[in-house]
């Protein structure tokens, strides 16, 4: 079925159901609907272990590549104490291992699919081929499976896993599936950061649910859904509000916002600095120090936190949406309660000695400003009747929106058009941001990016270098983030040839 087919289709049977949603599309009109789950369970205020996903490392061949295997299959999982949730997983109930890879050696991994329904694999923020990148041209049917093979080229950093289907991945990745990639490198390994994996470097992936009373997930019940899917119960690794134990030292968050479209402002409930050492694609040229930090859907940003002084105490980690509420959200009725409001995400309760003396060395990484040598390319994003478009064109997966050369440097700037916040992704390659409304970013966006937030009606600007991979047949992707408006056709194709 054709992308245009489906979209009209789906549009047709939520639009029956209410009409106001989209009249907030224009950034203009007030919606009065809210996305309050005011049918969802009492939240129970207990707190339970946190999850931590395992870490594997593949099988090495004789051949000298690294092979995984993920299987896409159906499982029930207890993501809110108390009730049982139909969801999906890469080889469990939920979510996925972490896939540890080092720089310089070849991976090869074989996705299957179980889930019932066609589906596909994206590494998002790995440079790998088009073909390898599980974009929806490499889509397959349940009972098949998919190889994708490549050189790891990304240097040490926290990227993830996630299906891109036509159509779909908001609710598949929603239904649970989702993982992270732990990129490792030497120049990574020398610097002294933590690094013992469940210990004091700790994954985190945060996503929002709504539940049924059943347990079951609730998924685009309302036409207002359709803006952004945004739950009221908080999970980190698919569990809400759960506890991880820690020793009194230095200690490592890599943080997904796993989330459909939900926008986080992390800090500590004691306002305690903390220090930003990586971005999406690697490490920042040094550590910075903040006591808030801003994550908009498929950003990851490594944080790490001094708890040397907090031996036998315990200390939330959440997120203060509510400070800067009115810079995501200009149009009236997008923001909920907790966009207006705090909330807590995650235990920490330090229990032990420290078991390391890990460091935050003072330089972390070189980053050479990328000099543009081919013309600026320049993309809006707004709603073109009544579709989220890019350049007022939806997503259409026979045209090829932009040729690239190979090896062009190219600035494109990112224009939002609207009154919510778009955070915009690249494939294929990391970038760098070199302007938010003609002022330089903030110190935290300045290492390797693959996704932007763009804040209501700003313009910004990166720069990226398209090498190593051509191919004049299978494009990649740019798109919004959030996942329903990705669906929903704010999405373009790229060749590099
Ligand atoms: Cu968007």
């Amino acid at each position: 079925m054709s992308l245009s087919r489906s979209r009209r289709r789906f549009l047709g049977k939520t639009l029956a159901l209410s009409g106001s949603g989209w009249l907030a599309l224009s950034g203009l009109a007030g919606c009065g609907g809210g996305n309050d789950g005011s049918n969802a369970p009492t939240p129970v205020d207990r707190t339970v272990d946190l999850p931590i996903p395992p870490l594997v490392e593949g099988r090495m061949r004789a051949d000298g590549v690294r092979t995984f295997t993920l299987r896409m299959q159906p499982g029930e999982t207890e993501l809110v104490a108390g009730l049982r949730t139909a969801t999906l997983g890469y080889e469990g109930a939920v979510l996925g291992p972490t896939l540890r890879m080092r720089r310089g050696e070849r991976v090869r991994i074989q996705v299957i699919n179980a889930i019932g329904e066609p589906a596909t694999t994206h590494w998002h923020g790995m440079h790998v081929p088009a073909a390898m990148d599980g974009n929806p041209h490499q889509t397959f049917g349940d009972g098949e499976s998919w190889t994708a093979e490549f050189d790891v080229l990304n240097e040490a950093s926290t990227l993830w896993y996630h299906p891109h289907t036509e159509g779909k991945t908001g609710e598949q990745v929603y239904r649970g599936l989702a993982g992270l990639i732990r990129v490792e490198d030497e120049h990574a390994d020398a610097l002294g950061l933590p690094s013992d994996y469940g210990v004091d470097d700790i994954p985190l992936v945060i996503q929002d649910r709504r539940l049924r009373a059943d347990g079951g997930l609730a998924y685009l019940e309302t036409a207002h859904d359709l803006m952004g899917m945004k739950g009221d119960r908080f999970l980190v690794n698919g569990r809400e509000r759960p506890r991880v134990y820690l020793p009194a030292q230095r200690v490592r968050l890599r943080v997904l916002n796993g989330s459909n479209a939900r926008i986080y402002y992390l800090g500590f409930e004691d306002d305690r600095p903390f220090q930003v050492v990586a971005s999406d694609g690697g490490l920042l040229p040094e550590p910075v120090t903040v006591n808030r930090l801003r994550m908009a859907p498929a950003e990851r940003f490594e944080i790490v936190v001094d708890l040397s002084r907090d031996l036998g105490r315990g200390l939330w980690l959440r997120s203060y949406t509510g400070e800067i509420v009115n810079s995501l959200y200009m149009a009236r009725g997008l923001a909920d309660t907790f966009d207006r409001g705090t909330v807590d995400l995650l235990r920490l309760e330090v229990d032990r000695n420290a078991i390391h003396t890990p460091v935050v060395p003072q330089r972390l990484n070189t980053i050479v400003a990328l000099e543009p040598n081919a013309p600026d390319r320049l993309f809006t994003l707004e709603v073109t009747n009544g579709e989220f478009t890019i350049n007022r064109k939806p997503m259409d997966m026979r045209r090829i929106d932009e040729r690239v050369r190979l090896g062009a440097v190219e600035v494109w700037e990112i224009r939002n058009n609207q009154g919510m916040l778009h955070p915009f992704h690249l494939h294929d390659v990391q970038f760098q941001v070199l302007s938010r409304d003609g002022a330089a970013p903030p110190p935290v966006e300045r290492g390797w990016k693959d996704t932007i937030a763009v804040l209501p009606f700003e313009t910004v600007r990166i720069v990226a270098r398209f090498a190593d991979f051509a191919d004049p047949d299978v494009p990649y992707m740019y798109h919004c983030h959030i996942l329903e408006h990705e669906d929903r056709a704010m999405m373009g194709q790229f060749v590099v040839t």
